[in-house]
């Protein structure tokens, strides 16, 4: 197990990557180049200059996250083949750089969906939270404004504004696109990845969708076990494997997370681990990382982890912002690493218990 952190970049985050070296046992980060637009070739030399970066801070990239795929491939426009070869493109200048993992979602027009960015809990730290009738009041143009207007001034990864630019014209063509559209569309996508993936054994890592049903009338169609392991049998190929979201999938309650993680062994190269906090059916918010401060038992998810053979990395997901701190919300550096060193305490206790047993 590979303990990473997401960074966004300079210019692009309020945590430095020295910061990020400083946290204990912290080895690489989870990167993008954040001011690509999906459909565009990531160019060699970018991505070079990216990895140089990372690596003059002690430091590696150990996934990148996200490579957006274009709404044309999710879709299935006509001109879909174009940005796969694209995507393509990016994939093979990413294996070139000696980069093996690459986390994408297939959600339609929107990435995550929360109702607020900043909700104040009992402690004063503020948290991600999402309210099932707040987001039903609101329009999708709505929603963009009030994710935008409370990011503290920071690109939230997903709300880029170039999306709400045509935002109308994107839920129009989604019109005819059901669920078993999107997923044939992912399939289709996923088998031209096929040779690239292979020569530089690259594995494509789909996020589950968040929250874990359907938001605006969109389709979403990677929200549980069965659909996951639909996905997996379909391409059957290491390749196409899973970026495990505790959170993403935990949203809904019924999501046996211990389970999933049992029966997707050996086809998650990596995991977002975090917390939440049920209130009611409709309601959730974002936790500290600890089991006492949310409605997850981490030890057990954990424990999963460590029993199915987990070798691969692992971030902290979303914080609280606490201690005053001001960023991106969900990515400050305090309640991360906070985060981090808690899920390595778990794992190491688990680990000297597992070995102590034998
Ligand atoms: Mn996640």
């Amino acid at each position: 197990m590979e303990m990473t952190l997401r960074w966004f970049g300079t210019g692009y985050d309020s945590v430095t990557l020295e910061q990020i070296r400083q946290i204990p046992g912290v080895t690489g980060v989870i990167t993008t180049l954040y001011n690509t637009q999906p459909g565009e070739v990531w160019s060699q030399d970018a991505i070079h200059k990216l990895k140089e970066e990372v690596e003059a801070a002690g430091l590696r990239i150990a996934a990148i996250e996200s490579v957006n795929v274009h709404d044309a491939i999710k879709i299935g426009s006509p001109d879909r083949d174009k940005y796969i070869d694209n995507y393509i493109q990016t994939l093979e200048n990413l294996g070139k750089e000696d980069i093996h993992i690459v986390v994408y979602n297939f959600m339609p027009v929107f990435d995550w969906t929360r109702s607020d960015l900043a909700r104040v809990r009992p402690d004063g730290s503020t948290v991600l939270a999402y309210n099932q009738a707040e987001i039903d009041k609101i329009n999708p143009k709505a929603m963009f404004d009030s994710i935008n207007d409370n990011s503290n001034g920071f690109v939230m990864p997903g709300w880029e504004p170039e999306r709400l630019a045509k935002l109308q014209e994107l839920f129009d063509m989604y019109k005819d696109v059901d669920d078993e559209k999107l997923f044939n569309n992912l399939v289709y996508f996923l088998k031209r990845l096929g040779p690239v993936c292979k020569k530089y054994n690259i594995k494509m890592a789909i996020h589950p969708d968040d929250p874990a049903w359907p938001v605006f009338g969109l389709p979403r169609i990677i929200t549980g076990k069965e659909r996951i392991l639909k996905l997996l049998k379909a391409v059957d190929e290491p390749y196409n494997c899973l970026n495990l979201c505790t959170g993403s999938l935990g949203s809904n309650p019924e999501n046996d997370i211990v389970d999933i993680i049992h029966a997707t062994k050996g086809r998650v190269p990596f995991a977002h681990i975090r917390n939440l906090q049920y209130n009611y059916p409709g309601d959730f918010q974002e936790a500290a990382h600890l089991s006492s401060d949310g409605s997850m038992d981490m030890f057990k998810i954990m424990q999963a982890f460590y029993q199915t053979g987990f070798d691969g990395i692992i971030r902290p997901d979303h914080g609280r912002m606490i201690w005053g701190e001001v960023g991106m919300p969900g990515y400050g550096l305090y309640d991360r690493a906070l985060g981090a060193c808690y899920l390595q305490g778990l794992w190491e206790a688990i680990d000297k218990e597992e070995k102590r047993n034998k």
